[in-house]
């Protein structure tokens, strides 16, 4: 990524942390963004203190009293700025996105696809914020119920969705007549800044308070700012179930709202009728996409019996066709883990497979040399599990996919893919209705999304996304998932000159 790049996405080598639109401060620490797709510095970015969150806040406390009174169609306009822009800087930020984070250039793009689809869905939604009108049951009264804005939205997001996953959040937020304050991974700040300064120029241009979109940088204290803060109605949270469980609780002791998408410990069923190519396409993708750093990334494969030799061989072969380097070229199907971190947490979780018992069906390595100077590239593993080894019960961030054996009846299969404690994504692969109608019945997939015939990544941006168990519960993105940004009012009218009481009570003066 050459500084001609950087400097189009408004990045400099040095860049403050902290803003409320286009105004930037920042007097904390320095943390630096090296690439690991090669180990290089990208850039500096200066965390955030306790003073400069609270100038953050306050202006955004101001800019939501001027915001809210704007009509939601009329924020949508300015979201539909936005998704203009984003068409504009698709490329260069789509390479940002790969630089920063290691995930191929073709999933950076889409990556900001996402971004453009929620834009445009939130245009659509800002004059679709219904409520409904009920039936009162005295005469000459009306009800109805009503959405209002609710106030300042926390964003707390990961380094795996750099962008899209503010944008699912801020997109909505803004129709919905919020402002937003957005605290990024520290392991990809730059992203941040650069959709930062994509929006303040929008507001700017539109002569708009700036402090309708902000960001903070920083660690987890910054994270921890936000869920204390009771002048922030809604925290938004994606990355881990132990950020998430800490995020809940402290959120929940002000009686505040959270909305959470954590972990993911996501399924393939793989049953006697399915398509094999679709099959291995679907999981391939799924487990070796984005270096198997997606929370929808597939971690499990269960196969029944009779065909699990066929698709152990196919997938081995499909393995050996993997090439792994610099993301941005794209002759390559898998980038880097986000760091070294990462890479020993990848190494630990292959030792811990071996000692359960589990079998690795290929090498899992650290790869080194030429190309592979960052430290951050592994090959991705197949392993043969069982479902109930500790480590295949827990997610680990990257490229491991376990095959797992069913016998029997696809109600074996179904208890296995529910059988932990996270519930995102699940799949089946079948062309039998009667097994792929069980699987989204009462009785199947536990999980938030379940596919029938697509893996379980790559979700689209018009369902609602999220997950039940320690995934979180939460929802974001379609659907009416927008119902979280607002808060519901339900409202009785009296026409009349009497005023009769509901549930027939008599009380007379
Ligand atoms: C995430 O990994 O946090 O379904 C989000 C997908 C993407 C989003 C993943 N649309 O894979």
């Amino acid at each position: 990524m050459t500084s001609k790049e950087l400097k189009a996405l408004g990045l400099e080598n040095e860049n403050p942390g902290s803003s409320t639109g286009s105004k930037w401060f920042s007097k904390g620490a320095w943390i630096t963004s090296n690439s690991p797709t090669n180990g290089k510095e990208i850039g500096k970015v200066q965390s955030s203190t306790r003073k400069d969150y609270d100038k953050v806040i306050q202006e955004a406390e101001k800019a939501q009293l001027a915001w809210r009174n704007i009509p939601a169609p009329k924020r949508g306009e300015i979201v539909r700025q936005l998704g203009d822009k984003l068409r504009e800087l698709k490329p260069v930020l789509g390479k940002l996105v790969s630089y920063e984070m290691g995930k191929s250039y073709q999933e950076g793009m889409g990556e900001v696809q996402e971004m453009i689809d929620i834009c445009d869905f939130a245009v659509g939604l800002s004059r679709q914020l219904y409520g409904n009108t009920i039936h009162s049951e005295r005469p000459g009264h009306r009800m109805y119920d009503q959405y209002h804005p609710l106030g300042i939205v926390g964003i707390i997001t990961a380094f795996n969705f750099p962008v899209a996953v503010w944008s699912w959040n801020a997109a909505l937020a803004l129709v919905c007549g919020d402002v937003v304050v957005w605290k990024a991974s520290e392991k990809t700040p730059l992203c941040a800044v650069a959709c930062q300064k994509i929006i303040a120029d929008i507001l700017k241009a539109n002569k708009l308070p700036e402090g309708i979109s902000s960001i903070v940088t920083g660690d987890k204290e910054v994270g921890e700012w936000i869920s204390t803060d009771t002048r922030i109605p809604l925290v938004s949270a994606t990355g881990s179930t132990r950020m998430g469980k800490l995020v809940a609780s402290t959120v929940a002791q002000r009686l505040g709202r959270s909305l959470l998408e954590l972990g993911g410990n996501n399924a393939i069923i793989v049953t006697p009728s399915a398509d094999l190519k679709m099959t291995i396409i679907g999981a391939v993708f799924g487990a070796v996409g984005t270096a198997g750093q997606r929370c929808t990334s597939t971690r499990r494969l269960i196969i029944h019996e009779s065909i699990y030799e066929q698709v152990k061989k196919a997938l081995l072969d499909a393995y050996k066709q993997i090439k792994i380097g610099d993301p941005l070229d794209s002759k390559n199907h898998m980038g880097p883990l986000i760091d070294t971190d990462a890479v020993q947490n990848y190494l630990q979780a292959l030792d811990k497979i071996k000692a359960e018992g589990g079998k690795l069906l290929n090498k899992g390595e650290q790869l080194k040399g030429k190309g592979y100077e960052s430290g951050c590239y592994v090959t991705p593993v197949i392993a043969e599990v069982e479902n109930h080894y500790e480590i295949v019960q827990h997610e680990t961030f990257a490229p491991i996919l376990y095959l797992i054996k069913y016998s029997g009846d696809l109600e074996n299969a179904i208890a296995l893919q529910n059988g932990v404690r996270q519930g995102l994504s699940s799949a089946i692969m079948t062309n039998n209705l009667r097994e792929s109608e069980l699987f989204l019945s009462q009785n199947g997939s536990d999980c938030g999304i379940a596919n029938v015939n697509i893996g379980t990544s790559g979700a689209e941006i018009g369902g609602a996304f999220g997950g039940e168990k320690e995934t979180g519960g939460g929802r974001e993105s379609g659907s009416d998932a927008w119902k979280v940004y607002m808060r519901r009012q339900t409202n009785t009218i009296n026409y009349t000159a009497n005023l009769p009481l509901a549930q027939g009570i008599k009380f007379d003066l």
